[in-house]
């Protein structure tokens, strides 16, 4: 392993396009956004564009911006998995007759939430030193238990040299390892550079009784087991001294905060929070600081501050919290915030509070993202990498300028403006779809890593 220099290790932030099929099915139990909205008719078009907005000005910023590409929607082999038989516009047909809401589970657009493709150890905190990588089953949906293949093939077709990158298992889809991916993990450290801690948060336990008593969640389902949470830690070698495994508050999921991400979010040093966000605060806390090797900056936003209607109508918590050169640190918030007082009101405290390095706020509109619960930290994936690293990428997958523009023009050729819920059934939006990703992969140069053809 060659020395590391910590001032070249950065996190690229890899954003979901918003696919082309994006629309408002109301698929998602336990989210509160997904389940209102469910019915409206989505803009796939401006959806794009705002997700590629928010990547421009952060790149704009400096920052270090990625992209991912969307799946393949209508996921036609799902369908024909499930008994539909005929051509495709047959099995489209069939399906949209006997089994609508299979067919919206099909075409929803939420590989979009790249937070949820999987969980990534950064090389520095593993003992062969090199990143590790585990897509997340997302067995708790129909809808995005359908992503993983499609997510592991992504990313090792852009982390694909092996001298760098490890790729693991998918974990077993079964209700015992329910995992959601980097949405329930957060890595704090002091630099980037520096040795991380790895905060697993989990909804539920499994197997055993060793907690006995243990809460779970009585309204919502608990979409990541501890023993998932683990069995990602062991896949990538990190240990005891490397990991802190705390329990997700049950009551907050009842109130529609189905992710960690969803009511705290953390960088470098810093753990912006909920008073509501852990079970054992004080004790998830304590592990931390026991184990990190940096003082730990919790910020903690009590429920006098925010009520959980309001961090979870807003999305506070899902903000982006981003490194600047200075050692100041500036939060990406959805235009939601804006729309709640007290929320804005919390952000300004922030900013002018002496005891974080939170010092700017960046408002970005996602509202076609937001409508079905994903806000700008839903919509990307942190990845930790080195310079050398960075070098080892494949595809054109690093935003500049070149590629956004090729991105917009992109966008602007192939979406459709609106998309009613009775338009899922459509055969020519499925053509529509395929030859837009077909031109995507070229355009991304990462090869074919989608599975089906229409015919
Ligand atoms: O899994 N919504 C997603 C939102 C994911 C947000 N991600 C993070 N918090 N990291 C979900 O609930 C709704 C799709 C629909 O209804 O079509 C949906 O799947």
């Amino acid at each position: 392993m060659s020395a590391t220099n910590i001032s070249n290790v950065r996190e690229v932030n890899f954003d979901g396009l918003v696919g082309p099929t994006h629309n408002y099915s109301g698929l998602a139990v336990g989210n509160v956004a997904s389940m209102s909205h469910g019915g409206l008719v989505s803009n796939p078009k401006e959806g794009a564009l705002q997700g590629l907005a928010k990547m421009k000005s952060l790149m704009d910023a400096g920052y270090a911006q990625g992209v991912l590409p969307p799946q393949q929607r209508p996921d036609i082999g799902a369908l024909r998995d499930l008994g539909f038989s005929g051509s495709n516009r047959e099995v489209l047909a069939r399906a949209a007759k006997e089994a609508p809401q299979l067919l919206r589970a099909v075409c929803s657009a939420s590989s979009m939430w790249t937070a949820n493709a999987g969980t990534i150890t950064p090389s520095l905190d593993a003992a062969d030193g090199r990143a590790h990588f585990t897509p997340a089953n997302l067995q708790s949906s129909f809808h995005r238990y359908l992503e993983p293949g499609t997510t592991g093939r992504v990313l090792q077709a852009i982390f694909r040299d092996e001298q760098h990158f490890a790729h693991h298992p998918v974990l077993p889809a079964t209700p015992a390892f329910a995992d959601e991916g980097a949405a329930n993990h957060t890595r704090l450290c002091g630099e980037y550079g520096e040795p991380g801690v790895h905060l697993f948060v989990y909804g539920r336990q499994a197997f055993g009784d060793v907690h006995s008593g243990a809460r779970e969640p009585k309204r919502y389902p608990a979409r990541q087991t501890l023993e998932a949470s683990q069995a990602v830690a062991r896949q990538h070698g990190l240990t005891d001294a490397q990991t802190v495994f705390a329990q997700q508050h049950p009551d907050a999921i009842d109130a529609g905060v189905f992710h960690n991400d969803v009511i705290a979010v953390g960088n470098g040093p810093v753990l912006l929070y909920h008073e509501m966000a852990f079970l054992d605060e004080e004790g998830t806390l304590d592990e931390l600081r026991g184990k990190m090797t940096t003082p730990l900056i919790p910020v903690r936003v009590p429920l006098e501050a925010v009520s959980m209607e309001d961090a979870v109508a807003s999305y506070l918590f899902n903000s982006q919290l981003l490194s600047n050169p200075d050692g100041t640190m500036t939060l990406v918030v959805p235009g939601e915030c804006q729309e709640r007082e007290a929320v804005w009101r919390t952000i300004q405290d922030l900013l002018l509070a002496g005891h974080n390095p939170i010092s700017d706020v960046i408002v970005k509109d996602v509202k076609q993202s937001m409508r079905n619960g994903g806000g700008p930290a839903c919509l990307r994936l942190r990845v930790v990498l080195t310079e050398a690293e960075r070098a080892a990428l494949s595809g054109r997958v690093l935003l500049n300028d070149a590629l956004y523009d090729d991105l917009i023009a992109w966008v602007n050729r192939h979406y459709r403006d609106r998309l009613a819920p009775d338009d899922l059934a459509d055969p020519q939006l499925a053509e529509e779809s395929l030859t837009a990703l077909d031109e995507l992969t070229q355009l991304l140069k990462i090869g074919s890593v989608y599975p089906f053809q229409l015919g």
